[in-house]
């Protein structure tokens, strides 16, 4: 665990941009793991995994409100974990009671996580790229900065990290609001800024980067680019961000493939059909040896 802990961190020095792809069980690890690419000569790969609120709690069937919670998604990214190297990111939600962190903490360290990303939302959790955020609330932002302090004295590993994830886009707060949180959140601890948006281009979050990048408070920033995804990575790096999480995509191509292979099967009344679209059983046999 010790190993897969500080890996991030040496990666974050190392790299212009460390990139992350969502797991949401172990053979989506084993491609993260294993899948290299190349183009141009040069080789490509993914440097670790994001544990999603959003794809552990819609792989167990419920909503992304913390129904699933810590135990549950803990007992899965350590199934992940044991047939994987690379480091993991832990979408944190919002830590839940500031008392109970210090736990949290501890099992994610034991299994080897290196970060924790938490949201500075409050009250009943609602996946931030629904459209109708209405009810949703932003922590107090010193609030917050309590639960950042609590993980940085929490933590055993110096090379565990905290980010704090950014949500004033989300809640229509505005530049301003974002940077002053910006601020307060790294003065507390915090070792990298996920500045969120919901928007198809990343003009907010760039705005938002330009800015901070001018503060002696700067800590690395983080994009999730879900809806902005005609962003590249060149872009991202020239505006000074550090880690691109790819946070979903896993789970978003896997569904509509089995769905459509078991509709094949529901309208032919026999498999046949779909037997050129899916792995031959030989092919799954053999995937794990
Ligand atoms: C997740 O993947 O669960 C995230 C990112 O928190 S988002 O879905 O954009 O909220
Ligand atoms: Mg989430």
């Amino acid at each position: 665990p010790e190993n897969r802990i500080s890996r991030l961190k040496r990666l974050l020095n190392a790299k212009k941009i460390v990139r992350i792809l969502e797991s949401h069980n172990s053979l989506t690890g084993l491609i993260i793991e294993n899948l290299k690419v190349t183009k141009n000569n040069l080789s490509y790969d993914f440097d670790g995994m994001w544990s999603s609120s959003l794809t552990d709690s819609l792989t167990r069937g419920k909503p992304d409100n913390q129904s699933v919670d810590y135990s549950t998604r803990i007992s899965g990214l350590n199934e992940i974990l044991d047939v994987t190297t690379k480091p993991l990111i832990f979408d944190g939600d919002n830590g839940g009671q500031i008392e109970h962190l210090s736990f949290l903490v501890r099992s994610l360290e034991r299994s080897g996580v290196s970060a924790i990303i938490l949201e500075d939302k409050i009250g009943l959790k609602k996946n931030s790229l629904f459209k109708n955020q209405k009810g949703t609330k932003q922590s107090n932002p010193n609030t917050f900065a309590k639960k950042i302090k609590k993980i940085c004295t929490s933590r055993q590993s110096k090379d565990f990290m905290i980010f704090a994830r950014i949500e004033s886009f989300i809640l229509g707060k505005g530049l301003t609001d974002a940077l002053k949180r910006a601020e307060i959140y790294s003065k507390a601890g915090a070792d990298g800024i996920l500045i969120h948006s919901k928007e198809k281009t990343p003009n907010e979050i760039f705005s938002f980067a330009k800015k901070f990048k001018k503060s002696k408070n700067f800590i690395p920033l983080i994009a999730v680019p879900s809806t902005y995804s005609k962003v590249y990575e060149k872009d991202l790096i020239k505006n000074g961000f550090k880690i691109v999480i790819y946070a979903n995509h896993l789970l978003r191509a896997a569904y509509p493939a089995m769905e459509y292979a078991a509709k094949k099967i529901l309208l032919n009344k026999r498999s046949y059909e779909i037997e050129k679209k899916i792995s031959s059983v030989n092919e799954v046999i053999n995937l794990i040896k």
